[in-house]
C-alpha cells in the first residue's frame, strides 16, 4: 500500500507512530498553511518555532531519502488548509492509496482528519499518538465508574506503571508527593539562572522574516526569537535545565520576581509539545539527576509528576470530555477581555510583568499563568471564550489538548469542578506573599476599597459573593465564605461598590 503520511506541525519526532510504520513508496507530507497559522492569533515566537522546527526535521527525513512533499506557507496558492494540502499532495502522487496521521492533539484538527476517508475515497489509519506514555485506553478505563476524577490517584498509577522514583511498591522517600516543600517565596537578591538560548541559523532567519512580514499585528517580535527549533538543541537546552536549574526549581516553581521571566523554569514544555523532545527520556535524565546525588527529592518529584502526572491527566481528560467540555461556562462568565491581555499596558505590575513576558517570548511560568493572568479572568469573570483562545494563541507551547483542560478548567473553573476542587480565587496577599511585584505597584495590596486599593482585593469578595449559589456548598471554601459573611452590611456593600467600578473600570487599570 502507498501511504500518504500526513505529519503535523506538533509531531516533529522521529519515533513517531505513523513515521514506524512508513515504508518506502509513502510519501511524507508536511505543510505550513494559512488555516492552522490562524485559528486563532498565534504569538509570532510560536510560529515560528512550529514552522522552523518543520522545515528542520524535514531537513532530517530527506537527508534520510524518505519521499517528501514539504508545502511552504505561501507557496500553492490553493492550499490554504490541512485538506488543501492533502488534495494537492494527491494530485502530485496518484500511486497513492491510503492515507496515515498519528493522532492529532485538537479535536476540531482531528475532526477535519477524520473527514479524509469520505472525501478523498481513500483509507485512513490513525495511529496512536505514543509519544504520551498513558493510552486512551488505559486512561479511561482508571477513571471510568469514578465520580471526581482527581489528579493525585492517577499519578500514583502511572508512578508505578513507569517505575519511575520507586522502590518495589513503595514511593521513593516514603511520600507520594513533596509539594509543600516547592512552594517558597523568592528571596529577592536570588537571581535566575536562564535557560540556554540559540542564535538562529539560516533556516530560522528566514522563517523570523516570513512571520514578520505575514503576521505582523500578531504578538511579539520575531526579531528576538531564541529558542531551539531541533532534537539536539532542545535536548542540550533540557540538559542544561537538569544540571543547573533543577537543583534550585523545586523551592522556588511557584515565586515570581520583577523582570525575571524565567527563574529556574526549563521552559522546555515548548519543545515536549511540538515533539522535539520525548517525555521518557527527560524523565529518566531527572531520575539520574536524583539518584546521582545532583537534584534534591522534591524538585525531581515536583518536576516529574509535572510530566507523567499532570500533563498525561488533562490529556486523557481532554479526549474523553471533548466536544462537551469547551462548553462549559459553569460561572457563566461573559465579560469582554480587557486590551491589556494583549498590549500589558495597565498599573497593576503583577499583569503587567506576566503580559510583558509573554509578549517577549511567548511564554509565562506556570503561577503567572494561573494565579495573576487566569485569577484576574475568574474574578472579573472574563469570557471563558475569549480567555481561553488567548492563551491558545500567545503561549509557545499552547495546543488544545493541554491548554483547555488549564484554562477553562483549571483557572476559569468553568467545568464546574471536573479538574480542580476548588476555584485557584486569590486576592492580593497570595501574590504578594509569592512575588516582589506589590512592592513596585502602583496599587496598595493591603487596602481594598480606597482609590488606590488592589483590584485584586474586591474582585476576590465580589467573586465569591456573586457565584455563591455555585459555590457556597464547597468545603473547601468554608473559610473564605465564612470570613465574607462575617463583615458588616457597611463593609460589604463597600467592596461590592468597589468591585462594581473596577469592572466598569477595567480598561483604565
Ligand atoms: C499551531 C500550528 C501552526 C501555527 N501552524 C501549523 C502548520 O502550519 N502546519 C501544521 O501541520 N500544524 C501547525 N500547527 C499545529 C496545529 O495547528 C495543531 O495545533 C496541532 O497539530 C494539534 O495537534
Ligand atoms: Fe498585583 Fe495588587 Fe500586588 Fe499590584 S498590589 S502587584 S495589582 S496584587
Amino acid at each position: 500500500m502507498a501511504n500518504l503520511i500526513v505529519i503535523l506541525g506538533d509531531q516533529l519526532s522521529p519515533a513517531l507512530s505513523s513515521l514506524r510504520l512508513a515504508t518506502p513508496n509513502n510519501v511524507i507530507l508536511m505543510a505550513e498553511v494559512g488555516a492552522e497559522a490562524s485559528y486563532v492569533k498565534h504569538h509570532k515566537h510560536k510560529i515560528i518555532l512550529i514552522f522552523s522546527a518543520m522545515r528542520h526535521f524535514a531537513a532530517v527525513l530527506q537527508q534520510q531519502g524518505v519521499q517528501l512533499c514539504y508545502i511552504r506557507y505561501g507557496a500553492v496558492p490553493d492550499v490554504y488548509s490541512m485538506t488543501d494540502a492533502v488534495r494537492y499532495a494527491l494530485q502530485q502522487h496518484p500511486e497513492i492509496d491510503g492515507l496515515l496521521v498519528t493522532q492529532c492533539g485538537e479535536y476540531r484538527l482531528q475532526q477535519e482528519i477524520n473527514s479524509w476517508q469520505q472525501q478523498f475515497s481513500l483509507t485512513l489509519q490513525i495511529a496512536d499518538d505514543d509519544r504520551f506514555i498513558c493510552s486512551a485506553a488505559r486512561f479511561n478505563a482508571r477513571v471510568r465508574d469514578k465520580k471526581q476524577l482527581r489528579m493525585e490517584y492517577f499519578y500514583r498509577d502511572m508512578r508505578r506503571y513507569t517505575g519511575l522514583l520507586m522502590q518495589g511498591d513503595t514511593p521513593e522517600g516514603g511520600k507520594w508527593n513533596y509539594d509543600a516543600d516547592n512552594r517558597k517565596a523568592c528571596p529577592e537578591d536570588l537571581s535566575q539562572i536562564p535557560p540556554l538560548r540559540f542564535a538562529p541559523d539560516a533556516i530560522t532567519l528566514e522563517v523570523i522574516a516570513l512571520v514578520n512580514q505575514q503576521f505582523a499585528g500578531n504578538m511579539g517580535n520575531g526579531d528576538n526569537f531564541s529558542y531551539a527549533v531541533t532534537g539536539k538543541d532542545a535536548r542540550r537546552a533540557f540538559l542544561h535545565f537538569v544540571e543547573q536549574q533543577l537543583p534550585v526549581f523545586g523551592d522556588y516553581q511557584d515565586a515570581m520576581l520583577l523582570e525575571q521571566p524565567f527563574l529556574f523554569h526549563s521552559i522546555c514544555s515548548m519543545y515536549l509539545n511540538c515533539g522535539l523532545l520525548d517525555v521518557r527520556w527527560m524523565c529518566n535524565k531527572v531520575q539520574q539527576a536524583y539518584q546521582q546525588g545532583l537534584v534534591p527529592l522534591n524538585a525531581t518529584e515536583g518536576f516529574i509528576r509535572q510530566l507523567i502526572g499532570w500533563r498525561e491527566y488533562v490529556r486523557g481528560l481532554y479526549w474523553l470530555l471533548m466536544p462537551a467540555y469547551k462548553q462549559h461556562n459553569a460561572l457563566n462568565a461573559e465579560r469582554a477581555l480587557p486590551g491589556f491581555y494583549w498590549h500589558g499596558n495597565t498599573r497593576m505590575r503583577c499583569m503587567q510583568q506576566a503580559v510583558q513576558h509573554t509578549i517577549e517570548h511567548a511564554y509565562s511560568h506556570h503561577i503567572q499563568r494561573l494565579m495573576i493572568t487566569g485569577n484576574f479572568a475568574l474574578l472579573a469573570g472574563l469570557s471563558v471564550e475569549q480567555v481561553t483562545d488567548w492563551y491558545l494563541a500567545v503561549y509557545a507551547d499552547a495546543y488544545e489538548w493541554v491548554e483547555l483542560p488549564n484554562t477553562l478548567g483549571m483557572a476559569l473553573f468553568a467545568d464546574g469542578g471536573v479538574l480542580a476542587s476548588k476555584p485557584y480565587a486569590a486576592s492580593g496577599a497570595y501574590i504578594n506573599r509569592m512575588s516582589n511585584y506589590c512592592k513596585n505597584c502602583a496599587y496598595n495590596v493591603k487596602r481594598t476599597t480606597e482609590t488606590d486599593a488592589c483590584p485584586f482585593n474586591a474582585l476576590y469578595w465580589d467573586f465569591l459573593n456573586r457565584n455563591q449559589q455555585q459555590l457556597g456548598a464547597n468545603p473547601r471554601l468554608a473559610l473564605p465564605f465564612a470570613n465574607w459573611h462575617k463583615r458588616s452590611d457597611n463593609d460589604k456593600a463597600a467592596i461590592l461598590a468597589k468591585a462594581a467600578d473596577t469592572l466598569n473600570r477595567l480598561e483604565q487599570l
